[in-house]
């Protein structure tokens, strides 16, 4: 069960975008059904910061940007291993837009991601070379947020490598995976969930 919202908690929601949503060019299962509990989880907390995966067209992550390769294959960038991706949530596009029925006007914040063509993103405080920042770290500290509690899309990637990074930064976090939904490439569900548990993510089940 999710606490009761402290003023230190912040909610950060994960990439709810259409591209994310079933019909979308990186349809995660189950992505539609959570619109409607996020909105109403947001609604209890004062402080809600929501995530939006932002990529020129053509980005490195991009399958297409690779001649011969193929979407979830893995190529090794100058930062690391980098999975390839369907062309997605590309600026200004529909695709990119926040899903339509998502309501949470008291939205505090809004952080776009992935908008450098060499570098991905996946968490919403460090982009995918472990080091450049997104700026979020800096508002939450500034606000003197304590817990970072996150949800949304996709649970093995954008809301599972946040919440280590939020750790990293030394909130306590907490990671809502009944409001979350995985891709699931290669393990990356069960890779992330253990590394979550080893970085002490309180991972909330129901
Ligand atoms: C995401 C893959 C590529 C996500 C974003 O939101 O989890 N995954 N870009
Ligand atoms: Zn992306």
């Amino acid at each position: 069960m999710l606490p009761t919202p402290g003023p230190r908690d912040v909610l950060v929601v994960v990439d709810m975008q259409n591209d994310f949503c079933e019909g979308g060019a990186l349809a995660v299962s189950g992505g539609n059904a959570l619109v409607a509990p996020i909105n109403a989880v947001a609604a209890r907390f004062d402080t809600v910061v929501l995530t939006q995966d932002w990529h020129p067209a053509g980005h490195s992550s991009f399958a297409s940007s690779h001649a011969g390769r193929d979407p979830f294959t893995t190529i090794e960038m100058p930062y690391g291993p980098q999975i390839l991706w369907p062309d997605h949530c590309i600026w200004d596009t529909h695709g990119a837009a926040f899903h339509r029925d998502l309501h949470i006007p008291h939205t505090r914040l809004v952080v776009r991601k992935g908008w450098d063509h060499p570098v991905d993103s996946y968490s919403a405080f460090f982009e995918n070379d472990g080091v450049t920042p997104t700026g979020l770290a800096g508002a939450l500290r500034e606000w003197d947020a304590e817990r970072v509690i996150l949800c949304g899309l996709a649970l093995d990637f954008c809301v599972g490598w946040s919440a280590l990074d939020a750790r990293r930064l030394g909130f306590s976090v907490m990671l809502v995976e009944p409001l979350s939904a995985a891709i699931d490439v290669d393990g990356s569900l069960a890779a992330i969930r253990t590394a979550c548990d080893d970085a002490g993510v309180v991972r909330i089940l129901e």
